[in-house]
């Protein structure tokens, strides 16, 4: 098994977008053999990491800043993640969608109005999801911004985590705001396979565009994780218009049902569970992701 920071450093080997797995080039095949023994190792911590083992959703975990409104349709329930090495525990929270809902119900527990994310970032949580859950066209599963208050100001990125397609895709939209340097639009559509009554754990990697200057460069990263397996990814993405602009809240979890397109309201009330909500920073610190990567094949001599 990689730890930590070898994990970290295999974020760089080269992926085959055409396949779920990483094309083991010799390079990133010497790069897992060889451990955390070489200089200036990029490595992995927490930013944020929340099992919701507290009888109530955590307000001191959750800021809603500057108003915390309950959700009376968002709890904490016995109901922990058994997500193959999940931490142990008790409860999870849940998000509870009514029946002949076509849109709404968002997350009752975001953060709003606390640090910025760090500028490689990797967002995950389990889920679960009814047995009786009804998928719409589209559903808005995770999003963050520079200022949920304001909403996207003219040099603010809006990224949205989508499970599109009626369940059989996720949609990745990066919404990339700019006075100066124009708006910039990226979707990534992976298809994917998500089954009810079942802990899966979902995962988000965003890599911040450089600048030369104030002028963004379109070398930033998206990717999509399902089970600890890439769905997709896309390079050569402009996340950030502006080098003093970057994403600051978010939701912790799946929020609003849309299914208003489509005029398919949900049949009987119906909910997602979260658990073990991460936020991990991929450009520093000491703490493994959680993501599973490949394991290398142990024995191998690189030429
Ligand atoms: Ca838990």
């Amino acid at each position: 098994m990689l730890r930590g920071a070898d994990r970290a450093a295999a974020w760089t080997p080269s992926w085959d977008t055409a396949r779920r797995w990483p094309a083991w080039g010799a390079a990133a095949l010497a790069l897992a053999l060889v451990g955390a023994v070489g200089p200036g190792r990029a490595t992995a911590a927490d930013f944020f990491f929340d099992s919701f083992e507290t009888s109530a959703i955590s307000t001191s975990l959750w800021s809603q800043t500057p108003s915390t409104v309950p959700n009376p349709d968002s709890s904490v329930v016995l109901d922990n993640s058994n997500y193959a090495g999940a931490p142990a525990g008790q409860r999870s929270a849940q998000q509870l969608y009514h029946a002949g809902t076509t849109d709404g119900g968002g997350v009752g527990w975001m953060n709003i109005g606390k640090a910025t994310l760090p500028a490689h970032v990797l967002v995950e949580f389990d889920f679960k999801l009814s047995s009786n859950f009804h998928f719409p066209l589209g559903h808005k599963w995770w999003r963050s911004m520079p200022d949920m208050n304001s909403g996207a100001g003219p040099n603010d990125v809006t990224v949205n985590l989508q499970l599109n397609c009626y369940g059989t895709c996720w949609s990745l939209e990066i919404f990339s705001n700019s006075s100066q340097f124009g708006y910039r639009e990226t979707v990534l559509r992976p298809p994917t396979q998500v089954s009810r009554n079942t802990w899966h754990r979902v995962g988000v990697r965003l890599k911040r565009n450089t600048f030369s200057g104030s002028t963004p460069n379109s070398d930033g990263e998206i990717e999509v994780f399902l089970d600890g397996v890439s769905a997709g990814r896309q390079t050569g993405v402009r996340l950030a218009g502006d080098p003093t602009r970057w994403l600051r809240d978010y939701w912790g979890g799946p929020g609003n049902y849309t299914s208003v397109t489509d005029n398919n309201p949900i049949p009987e009330d119906q909910w997602i569970r979260v658990d073990n909500f991460r936020i991990t920073d991929l450009a520093g610190g000491s703490s493994p992701s959680t993501v599973t990567l490949p394991v290398a094949p142990s024995g191998l001599v690189v030429q």
